[in-house]
């Protein structure tokens, strides 16, 4: 079979586009060599493509900042109020449109689908005119085409880039622009076809969303018309099944599916039995979201009669873009060599693809060491004492619904906390995180050359705490953080402190941008041999008589941020990270820490994206953080935090998990999104985000005023906070304090008219 893949990693093994991009932004570098480094990182990922003996290079997966942000410049949709031309559009003004200027804020960033990777949603209004402007695009087919191998690029689909856009226009159905956008693929891949290429594959992951009748419809008859075009078209569906349209898909004049058999095997049955007769199948078969090596021997036994059945009509790949699983595994010298050995990043699933299209091309026979060693890896997975904790599985298989209960109802919490607490009407604070300046970065990374000692760095660390205890004190905010300059990433830094979690040295994935995250590895099961955060907090309570809240990650962000293991359902991982947090939570209470806070920011991000399963998740996910929350005692306040999605759809899960406070982001929909929780009454405290935290402008104190008076409308202000949208980690200290004064000033005034 032909083997092929949709996308690698662009931002590098050494993560080079990152570093080419900062350096371009900060005038550092002009933009050739950001567009050198770029060109570099192609050639490489083309070269290592051709080495592992993929039948198609792949071209359309690179983006300086996203790949949605580049169809909107292939398609000239550029959001007019930045006024920029996209025939000539600059690097600086494509930049301009994701990360905003003086004039204009950035375009809207959203999570794609249920992963961890942002991307900019196209901003259209009735009066968008499409014009393709392919010349990048060509310029790195070309390049691609220039080593000799065929070249098989890969657009987002029209149906799934309007689903995803949003209208600006009032009442305007974007669906009303797919004959336009459709008029340009069409052009599109009729000049594609003049380019020789032969095959053309188009994403559509909108397909495994529950779609409305007249997206579908509109669907069947765009991809008829695009499959005329010249270019053999491969039809790409991942991250669920689209098993319910299989029927219909397979009667597409398409020339070739590819599905997602990782995230839904069970699909492979219906799309065999319709799959017509000349079409090629693309079996997903490579897990593209996790990092397990694959048990290549269970997938031959699927494939070799599929194969047998279909030929060279099989293919087969990766169930979606790599570009959400780091590089590879040959940086990860100081892994335990144990575990390393149950891996596979992107080049090593690569390596996998090829031994499967062997085994079925030349026999078992003829790769036999590498099925041996990939089913020895997998036995010893399986039989590894360290995965077992019989002392967590114990916990986990006693708990009860009084585990996921505080003692009592909210209201009679609220009465003990307004106590014991004594806080203001709308108190101020902070979401958790201040700016980790360059000297905190540089010592944790001296410190992990082992150039300054573990003593060292800790009072290093604890300097920075009490800086930011007094900044904090100086501002007159009500309820202090401690700054978390100790901490790496949230998720990261639990889970090194966790047993059941292995960590890669260089695993690096792209966020958004040049924003990377590290997402631990869990393994095995969960156990907190010991206090993870109590000692910091305390030393921090220790600098003030004000409120210190402990700053923890919750049970369903960690999962959802980490690499899960694919040995036991996420419900179930979940529960024992809901008992390690529980039992920091319970400790952190016992040192005198009287609110704590449990982030959940990911808990929207983990739904289901099929609305059948979504009662289930949002069931287990809450009670998950529930179980953490809920050994404290009523007087203890527990908050939580959201940030990054839409919430309307899912105000009652968020009601159940019971959190005394929850401070959320709200400011970029200018408090729209706390109408919801009016409309829904939502009954604990809130603190609706009074400013984007994502820029560095200041905000004013009159425009967070119009905010909080915006919320006040909608929320009784005895239940309401007053703080920024999220953490302050990718600020400078300079705008930082300058905002929150400016807020603290605004919750005064607010206060003082409130009273009268
Ligand atoms: N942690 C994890 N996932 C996340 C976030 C997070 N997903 C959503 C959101 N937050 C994404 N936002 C960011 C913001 C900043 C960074 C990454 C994701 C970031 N990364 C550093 C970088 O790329 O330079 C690397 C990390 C570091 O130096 O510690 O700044 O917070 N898991
Ligand atoms: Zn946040």
């Amino acid at each position: 079979p032909r083997i092929h893949i949709s996308g690698f990693p662009r931002i590098g093994a050494q993560r080079e586009l990152k570093f080419a991009l900062e350096s371009f932004w900060q005038g550092a570098t002009p933009a050739a060599a950001l567009e050198n480094s770029a060109a570099d990182l192609r050639a490489r990922h083309w070269e290592q493509q051709q080495r592992a003996g993929l039948d198609f290079l792949c071209a359309g997966d690179f983006a300086f900042y996203d790949q949605m942000l580049d169809h909107c410049l292939l398609f000239g949709a550029l959001p007019a109020r930045f006024g920029f031309d996209a025939a000539q559009i600059t690097l600086a003004e494509q930049f301009a449109l994701a990360r905003g200027n003086a004039a204009q804020p950035a375009m809207e960033m959203t999570k794609w689908f249920d992963t961890n990777y942002h991307y900019l949603v196209p901003e259209l209004t009735a009066d968008t005119h499409f014009a393709l402007h392919p010349e990048r695009l060509f310029a790195q087919i070309d390049a691609a085409a220039a080593t000799g191998q065929p070249v098989k690029p890969t657009l987002i689909g029209p149906l799934t880039f309007l689903w995803l856009a949003k209208s600006v226009t009032p009442g305007f159905d974007r669906l009303a622009h797919l004959p336009a956008l459709r008029t340009q693929y069409q052009m599109l891949l009729q000049e594609l076809a003049r380019r020789g290429v032969e095959w053309v594959q188009i994403d559509e992951p909108a397909l495994a969303l529950d779609l409305p009748p007249d997206w579908l419809a509109a669907f069947a008859q765009c991809h008829t018309a695009l499959a005329a075009c010249g270019p053999k078209i491969l039809l790409a569906s991942y991250f669920d099944s689209v098993a319910a349209h299989a029927e219909w898909l397979c009667r597409l004049p398409v020339h070739g599916h590819h599905i997602d058999l990782a995230r839904a095997p069970e699909q492979l049955t219906i799309w065999q039995a319709h799959l017509p007769a000349h079409a090629v199948l693309s079996a997903g078969v490579i897990d593209g979201r996790n990092i397990w090596r694959h048990d290549l021997r269970a997938t031959l036994a699927v494939l070799a009669p599929l194969h047998a059945a279909l030929g060279e009509r099989l293919w087969l790949a990766p169930s979606c873009s790599l570009q959400h699983v780091p590089v590879s595994l040959a940086a990860e010298t100081s892994m335990d060599g144990e575990i390393r050995g149950w891996l596979a990043f992107a080049s090593e699933k690569l390596d996998e693809l090829r031994i499967l299209a062997r085994a079925l091309d030349e026999g078992s026979e003829a790769v036999r060491s590498e099925l041996d060693a990939a089913s020895a890896a997998l036995a010893k997975r399986r039989a590894s004492y360290r995965v077992l904790n019989a002392v967590v599985r114990r916990r986990v298989a006693a708990l009860t619904e009084v585990s996921a209960r505080r003692h009592s109802p909210f209201a009679a919490r609220q009465a003990v906390q307004s106590q014991a607490l004594q806080l203001p009407a709308l108190p101020t604070t902070s979401i958790g995180s201040f700016p980790q300046t360059p000297e905190i970065r540089q010592a944790r990374a001296a410190h992990k050359r082992g150039e300054i000692s573990a003593l060292d760095y800790l009072q290093q660390m604890r300097a920075e705490v009490a800086d930011a205890v007094a900044r904090q004190e100086a501002l007159g905010l009500d309820v202090l953080v401690h700054g978390e300059a100790e901490r790496n990433d949230m998720v990261e830094f639990f889970g090194e402190r966790l047993w059941g979690y292995v960590f890669s040295a260089n695993g690096w994935v792209q966020s958004y941008g040049s924003r990377c995250v590290k997402p631990p590895i869990i393994y095995g099961d969960i156990h907190r041999p010991e206090a993870m955060t109590v000692e910091m907090t305390r030393y921090a309570q220790s600098l003030t008589r004000r409120h210190m809240k402990g700053m923890l990650t919750g049970p369903v962000t960690m999962l959802q941020w980490s690499f899960v293991r694919d040995d036991q359902p996420r419900e179930k991982t979940a529960l024992q990270l809901a008992l390690a947090i529980r039992d920091e939570v319970a400790e952190l209470e016992k040192a005198g820490i009287r609110i704590i806070q449990i982030d959940e920011p990911a808990f929207r991000e983990g739904l289901p994206l099929k609305r059948a399963e979504q009662a289930a998740y949002l069931d287990w996910a809450a009670r998950a953080f529930r179980i953490s929350a809920s050994p404290v005692s009523d007087a203890t306040q527990i908050h939580t935090h959201m940030c990054y999605s839409e919430f309307n759809d899912i105000l009652p899960a968020i009601a159940a998990m019971d959190a005394d406070v929850i401070t959320i982001e709200t400011s970029r929909s200018r408090m729209e999104l706390l109408d919801a929780f009016g409309e829904f009454d939502y009954p604990n405290e809130i603190g609706p985000g009074v400013y984007d935290i994502h820029s560095p402008r200041v905000p004013s104190v009159e425009e967070m005023l119009v905010l909080l008076e915006r919320a006040a409308a909608v929320i009784p202000a005895e239940r309401l906070w007053v703080n920024p949208d999220c953490g302050l980690k990718t600020r400078g200290w300079p705008e930082t304090e300058l905002a929150l004064c400016n807020m603290v000033e605004a919750a005064r005034q607010m206060r003082v008219r409130l009273a009268a």
